[in-house]
């Protein structure tokens, strides 16, 4: 008897074992839901797919948010295999690594529009080509970072993109609400991972993390998947629209 037995979801944003999305989708497989997942090209296939399978996902299919093709044919390929679906997780985000640590004033129009294309907009056309597809009683989630709301050092366009992808939460649940689609956002702590390593200096950004949160340490990809499978279960079904902070905001001042 699991929480999510008989539901079914498409997971975008696993890159490796060390993924928020593959904490997020090992909770969902353990309390009984049935996962998709996409890949970014081919070198992550070969990491996505063995873990994919691992969970008994059939469907493992590549999806570059850059291209609205490849968002097109994944929801018509769910829609050929599945029908319907019931939840979607979107946990991608990509800016230059040269703009996480200049001068925020020093970002190029093409490395603000690269940031929020991958960052944001993608959740917009995610959303928009899931919903033909949603069971009532759908839920949708993406994650996001407590930059988008403050000044993180280096956090630089990400914070902006961050900050365009909340409000972006906000808007498709106000549109999306009456369909019975909940949208909400996981606000994570730092959690070493792939996108993290990229990160100069992330050691000290996570030290300085476990300073300010009130748990007093990081939080887990595990942590983020148990949040994320109670927006996406009936457990939350009068939430929507938020921003739910998973590590306490960073509100330990000195
Ligand atoms: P990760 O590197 O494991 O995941 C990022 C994913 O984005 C990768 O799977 C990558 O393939 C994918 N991606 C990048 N460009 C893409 C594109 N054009 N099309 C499709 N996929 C693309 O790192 P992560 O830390 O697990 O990041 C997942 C999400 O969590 C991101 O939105 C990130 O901003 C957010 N987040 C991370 C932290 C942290 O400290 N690690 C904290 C809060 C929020
Ligand atoms: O959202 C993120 C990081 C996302 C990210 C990471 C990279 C590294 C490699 C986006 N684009 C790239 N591009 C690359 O080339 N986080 C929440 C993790 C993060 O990044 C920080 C943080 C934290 C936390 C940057 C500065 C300060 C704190």
């Amino acid at each position: 008897m699991g929480l999510m037995d008989g539901k079914r979801g498409l997971i975008l944003g696993v890159a490796n074992e060390l993924s928020i999305a593959w904490g997020v989708a090992q909770q969902l497989r353990a309390a009984g839901a049935e996962l998709a997942f996409t890949y970014l090209n081919d070198s992550l296939e070969k990491r996505v797919r063995p873990l994919a399978e691992s969970l008994d996902a059939k469907l493992i299919l590549p999806c570059d948010v850059a291209r609205d093709e490849d968002i097109e044919a994944l929801f018509a390929e769910l829609e050929k295999a599945w029908g319907k679906i019931d939840f979607v997780v979107h946990a991608v985000a990509f800016a230059n690594r040269e703009d996480l640590k200049h001068g925020f004033s020093q970002t190029s129009r093409e490395g603000f529009r690269l940031a929020l294309d991958i960052s944001a907009y993608s959740m917009v056309a995610v959303t928009r080509c899931a919903v033909p597809l949603m069971n009532p009683g759908g839920s949708i989630v993406t994650m996001t970072y407590l930059g988008a709301a403050r000044v993180i050092p280096d956090y630089n366009i990400m914070g902006v993109a961050k900050a365009a992808l909340e409000a972006s939460v906000r808007y498709l649940a106000a549109e999306l609400g009456g369909r019975g689609i909940r949208v909400n956002a996981i606000s994570a702590g730092p959690i070493k991972t792939l996108a993290a390593s990229g990160i100069a200096n992330f050691r000290e950004k996570l030290r300085v993390g476990e300073e300010r949160s009130p748990l007093r340490r990081s939080i887990t990809q595990d942590e983020v998947g148990k949040a994320t499978l109670y927006l996406l279960s009936d457990l939350s079904s009068g939430v929507t629209g938020e921003i739910h902070y998973v590590d306490g905001g960073f509100n330990v001042t000195a």
